[in-house]
Parts: structure tokens; sequence; C-alpha cells
């Protein structure tokens, strides 16, 4: 009985199992079962590659064998996340029959340039912050012995990326650089690429979802794909030696199964042509006298470097400038000697309401105002701008202040944001360390004070100095309310009602100064405050503005003074073509602009330890903050010239000043 029962038992098991064997058979290769296959294989690849936020970054994409995947994309905007349903957008799946019921579809609706921000492209989008949807296909063969890497420039904020329907990986900061491996991934024939791009922004996020600036989604910079050989330079610096200017230091980062085989690097100009042996890792470094002519404003000379693998199997070519840069005392020194940084601060934002820079030409149209300015100093606010500013602040001899988004209250308790924060601090260093123009980088913007946020930002620092030993740290600050309130009380109040000091003193006591090599100040005499005062006092805020713009020549910027100071921002807003008498101190008005600056430049001639500064700011930009209809319409209306390119009259005033000052330094 028992016997029978086991037999039994032991028929039915076989009849499952093969019953079971023969529905994954149908599974995986049966015909609708094969779209069951794609979901699975999909989600497995969420469950594997959630995490993976990239593979080290190549540099130099553009100077390596690439296609360019820009052009017209596919795309469908998903306010409501509905496309993640089974994979459905991710596998672009439509509807073969006219009985299926779809409810996605990438056919027969929006397209997106790309390179390029979605806000520019389509009047939904204008403000819109969510997701969309990006599909394009594509052919690529992977040369024998290569690799090939999937590259974006930059997505704002997150991007989850979809070959052939499973998740190469995802990655969040909205303006640098991330790649992947995909060699293996890559069908022969057509291949389905799709990303997914959310540019709502959380309170942990960098920056957090409160910015100055509209927040331009999109795949916002070129998609590459970078054939390299399976043994090759994935990065280099080459640079003075910190420590003694008078060698080359070159390092190197090999990849691949050859990379302890040993690297080259050939500068034709300097007869330098000598081997650097690498280790296990692949890194290797090697120091060689020269004196090679140093990159300045005056004369930016570049070099060709060439960085290759031993036998030149992989060869990178990079034009590259020479030049030291440190601090001494209250001045910053280049190449040994003192400058004064003549700057302009710029968005990342094209002329003629384009959006986004995405091209050399209209990096080069920003540049040439910077340029006319008299410019030897962009400060680029306040994100990493595209490689396009810095190659040709490189090339036009514009030194370069460059910055990530932890931007006024990020949430710095948490440390989530300090890792965000870490990330793109990495990743814009990888990509600009070896461009002269970058003398700067920029851990913070009017990050208000506190323990928590001293400490983020203290992390950062270290983090960045751990990384580049070769530039500076600089932060912007701004005057705390208590701080405030002391200028307010001692100077700024006894003045309205007549009481006269010959100084003004408005204090900095942030520890962050002592954080950084060059701390920089944002200050808005003659336009923020007064409206403030005026709004807690009895007095007109003609009056208010009055008292202000005639004592901004005597306030002293109270700081400790042991280092080199910058005024990082200070402005007034303009509309392009509104004019008043200047004695009316008519707010948007050019000549109230241009007031505010004759009076400002008076104030930077006034301060001691000044090494530089950059006014707010070249051209006037999109922000959702500013919705004063009429005159701003979304705008910040602080250019000095429109989004046209019409020059404000206070364009003049800086120019004017940066001439004569720049004429003075060449006597
Ligand atoms: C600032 C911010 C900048 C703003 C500017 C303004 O201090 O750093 O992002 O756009 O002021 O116009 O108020």
């Amino acid at each position: 009985m028992k016997s029978t029962f086991v037999l039994l038992l032991g028929g039915a098991l076989c009849v499952l199992g093969a019953a079971m064997l023969a529905f994954t058979g149908w599974v995986w290769f049966g015909d609708w079962p094969s779209e069951m296959k794609e979901i699975v294989d999909h989600q497995r690849s969420i469950g594997e590659r959630g995490a993976h936020t990239g593979d080290p970054t190549l540099q130099d994409v553009y100077a390596r064998d690439h296609v360019s995947l820009g052009g017209r994309w596919q795309a469908v905007i998903d306010p409501y996340g509905r496309g993640d349903l089974a994979g459905i957008a991710p596998r672009a799946v439509e509807p073969a029959t006219p009985s299926d019921l779809a409810e996605f579809s990438f056919e027969n609706g929006l397209e997106l340039d790309v390179p390029g921000d979605w806000n520019s492209q389509d009047p939904r989008l204008v403000f819109y912050q969510g997701i969309v949807w990006y599909k394009r296909t594509f052919t690529h063969e992977t040369p024998p012995g290569h690799r090939s890497f999937l590259w974006f420039g930059a997505a704002n904020y997150e991007a989850a990326v979809y070959l052939n329907g499973e998740l190469v990986g995802r990655h969040v900061g909205g303006f640098t650089p991330f790649n992947w491996d995909v060699t293996d991934r890559l069908r022969e024939g057509e291949n389905l690429l799709v990303v997914r791009v959310d540019n709502r922004m959380r309170d942990e996020d960098v920056p957090t979802p409160m910015t100055d600036w509209l927040n331009y989604g999109g795949l916002t910079r070129d998609v590459l794909v970078v054939d390299v050989p399976e043994t090759h330079v994935q990065a280099f610096e080459v640079g003075l030696d910190p420590g003694e200017p008078g060698l080359i230091r070159a390092r190197v980062r090999l990849a691949g199964p050859g990379r302890d085989g040993g690297a080259r690097l050939r500068i034709r100009e300097l007869g330098i042509d000598v081997g650097i042996e690498t280790d296990a890792e692949g890194r290797g470094e090697v120091r060689l006298a020269s004196t090679p002519e140093r990159w300045s404003p005056a004369s930016p000379r570049l070099y060709v470097v060439e960085v290759a693998t031993r036998r030149w199997r992989d060869v990178v070519a990079d034009p590259v400038g020479f030049r030291t840069i440190e601090t001494r005392g209250d001045e910053i020194w280049l190449n040994g000697a003192p400058i004064f940084l003549r700057g302009i601060s710029i968005h990342d934002e094209a002329l003629h309401g384009e959006g986004r820079v995405h091209s050399r030409a209209q990096a080069a149209e920003l540049l040439a105002h910077a340029r006319d300015l008299g410019c030897n100093f962009v400060r680029l606010a306040h994100y990493t701008h595209p490689q396009h500013m810095t190659r040709l602040a490189d090339e036009l001899g514009l030194l370069v202040w460059a910055e990530i988004p932890v931007y006024w209250a990020v949430d710095f308790e948490n440390e989530e944001p300090l890792a965000i924060a870490k990330l793109q601090m990495r990743e814009m260093i990888e990509r600009d360390r070896n461009r002269a123009s970058v003398v700067l980088w920029s851990i913070a913007n009017e990050t208000p004070e506190g323990e928590a946020r001293n400490r983020f930002l203290a992390a950062l620092a270290d983090h960045v100095r751990a990384l580049d030993d070769t530039r500076l740290v600089t932060a912007a600050l701004i005057t705390d309310p208590r701080e405030l309130a002391e200028f307010f009380v001692y100077d700024y109040l006894p003045a309205l009602v007549g009481i006269e000091r010959d100084e003004w003193v408005y204090p900095v006591h942030d520890p962050l100064y002592e954080t950084v090599d060059v701390p920089a100040l944002n200050e808005y005499f003659g336009w923020y405050y007064s409206g403030g005062m005026a709004a807690v006092t009895p007095f007109s805020s003609h009056h208010a503005r009055r008292v202000m713009i005639d004592h901004i020549d005597r306030i002293r910027v109270g700081h400790p003074g042991s280092k080199p100071f910058v005024i990082s921002e200070t402005g007034a807003g303009a509309k392009a073509g509104m004019h008043a008498d200047e004695a009316d101190l008519a707010v948007f008005s050019e000549e109230y602009q241009a007031l505010v600056y004759r009076k400002q430049v008076e104030f930077f001639e006034n301060q001691a330890g000044l090494a530089g500064v950059s006014p707010w700011i070249l051209k006037d930009f999109r922000a959702p903050l500013r919705m004063y209809q009429g005159v701003q319409d979304y705008r910040n209306l602080k250019g000095l010239v429109s989004d046209e390119g019409e020059r404000k009259l206070a364009f003049d005033v800086l120019r004017d000043w940066y001439e004569g000052r720049a004429a003075a330094e060449a006597l």
C-alpha cells in the first residue's frame, strides 16, 4: 500500500516537473511568451543594475573614436510615472494588432532634440518637472579588441538608461558626465536605447527644489558611443608640479587587462617622449624637468599632450596649458605674480532663448561678451557648465571658477546630499583637471551658517583637496541675518535719520572663511537691502535707496583679511530698453542698474585685500522665482546683456573700469 502511494506520488511529481519544464520552454522559446521573457529580463536587470551609477568615466571622449547619438529622439511626457509598469516604456512596447489595448506609445508623438533641454522645445514643458522618456534606435559594431562605452555629457537630474529593454544603470546629478561599458549588451543590427529622465528635485538632492534658475530637464548634453581599445587610457593629469614648478608632473590611469603594462607621454614641442610605469591598478606617475611657456590670460599658450598605452594602441591627444596658481597673503598669484580677477558670473543658458548651452558656437557667443567686457575671469555658476566653456576658456585665456550646486539650504544634516555632492565634485574634477583655465573649485553658494553645514563643507573641501592638489578651493558666502542686523543697526539705520559715519562695516564672521583658500562674498548693496529696510521702517524705499547709493563707497567688508577676497556677486536688475531718470532711482531701469554699478566700482576700489570680482550676471536668465509680470516674466534681469544680446548701460560702466584696470596693470 505504502509503496503504491510512493510510486504514485513519484509519478505525479515527474508529470508536474515535466509540465513545468514544458511551461518554461514555452515561456522561453514560444511566441507570445517572448514578451514574458523580456519582462523577466527587464525586471532582473533592475534588480542587478539599479545601484550601478556608472563605470569610471572616460576622460576626453571627443579625442577618441566616437559616434554621436544626437538628433531627433522620440519622447513621451509621463507626469505620473506609469511608463515603468511592466517595463512598457523601457521596452518601447507598441500595439501589434488593432485589438491590442495600448495606453503608451512613442510613435506619432513628441520628438525632442538631443542634446537639448526639453523646456525650450515644447510649450507644455516650459515649467515641467517630472519624467520624460526618450527613445532612439541605433546600430553599432564594436571593432575587434575594443570596448564600447555609452557616454552622456549630462542629464538633468536623474537618468535611468535602458539598452534593449534592460537597465544599464542610473545616474543622479544633472551637470556632469557619466558612462557605462555596454560592449556585452550591444546587439547585431538594431539596438533600442530608452532613457528615463526625471528632473523632480527632493530636499535631499543637490541642488534642492528651490533655486533661482529654471530647472531645465532632459538630455541636455551630447550622448555618444565611444570605442576604446580594451587596454586604454581612462584618465590622466598633466601640469606643472605644484611643489616644484620647474617640473612637469604627469599622472595616468590605464584600464583594461594590460593596465599594468605601462604608458607613454609625448609632448613634441617640448621634446618629451617618455615611458611611464603603471602598477596593478593601471596607475603611473612621472616628473620631468621642463620649462614650457606659461599659460596666462595674456598668452594662453597650449601644447598638444599625447598620453598613450605602451605600444600606442590607444592615444589621447589634448591641448594643455601649463601654469601655477596659489595664494600669497591676501593676493592670488598666477605664474608667480599677483593677478586681479576681472570677472563676470555666467549661467549655463544660451542667448536667444535657446535654453541650455549645448554647442561650441553658443558657448563662444557668451564668452565673446565676457571678452568684450574686458574680463580675464568667469564664474561659471552655479553648477558644472558644458565642456565647451572650459575648453574655450583655455583657448581664450579666461580664468575659470567652476562650481557644483551646493546652493542655499541643502539638507546638511543628511549623509545622502554629501555623497551626491562628492560625486558631482569628482565627476567635474575628472572632466576638467587638464584645463589650465580652471583655477578655483567652488564648494558652495550662499549656504546658511550652522554646525552641520560647517562639517559638510569641511568634508567637501577635504574631498576636493584629495582629488586635486593643483587648484584653490573657494565658496561664495552670504552675510547671515545676525551680521546683516549689525550692519543695519550700526550703519544703515543711523544714516537714514541723518547720523553719518565715515565707514560702514559689513561684517563677515562665517567659519567657512577659514575652510577655503579664497573666500568670496555675494553682496547686493543698492539692490536688495533697501527694499527690506523700507519695509520695516517708516522711510520710503526711494529714501532708503538714496541713502544706500550715497554710502556704498564707504562700506568696508569686515573680514579677517588674511586671505585673498573676492566679491563673487553684486548687481541690479534692468529690463533692456526700460529707461527712467537716474534721479528717480527706478528699479528695473537701465539707468538705475548703471548707477548701482558705478557705485559698486567705487566700493571695489576701496576694499583692501580685494583679489577679484565677478558681478551678477552676464546675461538675463530664466528664473521661476521672478514673477513680476510684464517686467520680469520669470526672468532674472540682472544681466548686463539681454536674452538677445543687447548690451545694457551698465555693461559699459563695468567695461570702462576693467579696461582702466587692465591698462594700469600693464604699465
Ligand atoms: C544670489 C544667488 C543667485 C541669485 C542672485 C539674485 O545671491 O547666488 O543665484 O540669482 O542672488 O539675483 O538674487
